[in-house]
């Protein structure tokens, strides 16, 4: 814990600029809805939540209680700031309008993955909700407000249920990393200015998908998994956990790659471009790593539709650095 810094405190000192207000409270309410869903969490198994249901998401993916639950949760705990103009869920087809009455202040829009990772939950691996925060031009928003590219983003971040339950934003002055007291509720500062190391020796990645990914990718691969023998000349280490919450945040403590790339079977790779790899990508660059689809910035992408898919490559710098290099020869 740093100096006993609460969530609030943090904000209240640190936050500037004409969306300060705006900012200090939806965030609060992103750290309220986090507690509420953590306590779900915790619950599931006791409230016999811990399955499936018999719907399917927009994805196709067969929706967790837990999923719906978090995604009601997140809504409620969010909707009624004032702020918040519209929202856009992994979990919900469209877009979910906020009437004009409810957000006179301003017209923000809440772009989330209430709970990524859900298939861990009934295996008590962590999972964590992912969220981003745009502005809209226009009082009542239209698709094309939440189709602005990543670099439009003017805060994301993450709630982590894991060991703890932790809170890590950025507003575009660097990463800093809460968590939760449990006993008292709040919040308070215990990762400060959060920087990825330089270098890494470990990668994340779905090894089971090998045969399916382009050459640039295998050929990355490859050279890990041939250590100190091979052309890299060190040894690397591997995690997999399939839950881009728990990759991230590993990465932003002890350094990494995280890769979810383009393969055979889903051409644009798995993860979702606005509510996924964008906030993902802006914490990961204001921790000082890169992120890309092997191609281009992931933050410069222009969307094209709210759920769609974009390959990964995130984390150390020098090694989505190299990754761009295969993929440009
Ligand atoms: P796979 C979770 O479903 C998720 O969207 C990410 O959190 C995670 O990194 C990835 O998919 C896991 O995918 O194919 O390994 O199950």
């Amino acid at each position: 814990m740093v100096e006993n810094i609460t969530l609030a405190a943090f904000l209240m000192q640190h936050l500037q600029g004409e969306d300060r207000i705006a900012l200090i409270k939806m965030l609060g309410d992103v750290a309220e809805a986090s507690k509420k869903i953590a306590g779900a969490i915790d619950h599931g198994a006791l409230m016999g939540n811990m399955g499936s249901l018999a719907t399917e998401n927009v994805q196709g993916e067969v929706q967790k209680a837990l999923d719906v639950i978090s995604n009601d949760i997140f809504i409620e705990c969010t909707q009624q700031s004032g702020y918040v103009a519209g929202m856009v869920s992994e979990e919900l087809d469209d877009a979910v309008e906020i009437a004009e009455k409810h957000h006179i202040n301003g017209q923000y829009l809440l772009l989330f993955d209430p709970l990524d990772g859900s298939s861990n939950v009934n295996v008590n691996i962590s999972v964590g909700t992912i969220f981003s925060i745009l502005k809209s031009t226009n009082k009542t928003p239209a698709l094309a407000d939440f189709l602005q590219p990543g670099s439009a983003q003017i805060c994301a971040g993450y709630a982590l249920y894991g060991t703890s339950t932790m809170l890590v934003f950025t507003v575009g002055n660097g990463v800093n990393g809460f968590t939760l007291d449990a006993d008292s509720g709040e919040f308070y500062l215990t990762h400060p200015d959060m920087q990825i190391a330089a270098d890494t020796q470990e990668f994340a990645i779905n090894m089971s998908n090998y045969r399916f990914w382009q050459k640039p990718v295998q050929r990355y691969i490859d050279e890990c998994l041939q250590g100190e023998e091979g052309d890299r000349k060190k040894n690397f280490n591997m995690r997999w956990v399939a839950s881009m919450v728990a990759e991230v945040h590993r990465i932003l403590v002890r350094g990494g790659v995280f890769m979810y790339p383009t393969d055979a079977k889903s051409v644009n790779g798995k993860l979702r471009l606005i509510y996924e790899a964008n906030p993902m990508s802006f914490v990961v660059e204001q921790a000082g790593g890169a992120a890309t689809t092997g191609l281009e910035r992931i933050l410069d992408v222009i969307p094209t539709g709210l759920h769609q898919r974009v390959p990964v490559m995130m984390g150390c710098k020098s090694e989505i650095e190299r990754l761009i290099t295969y993929h440009q020869s």
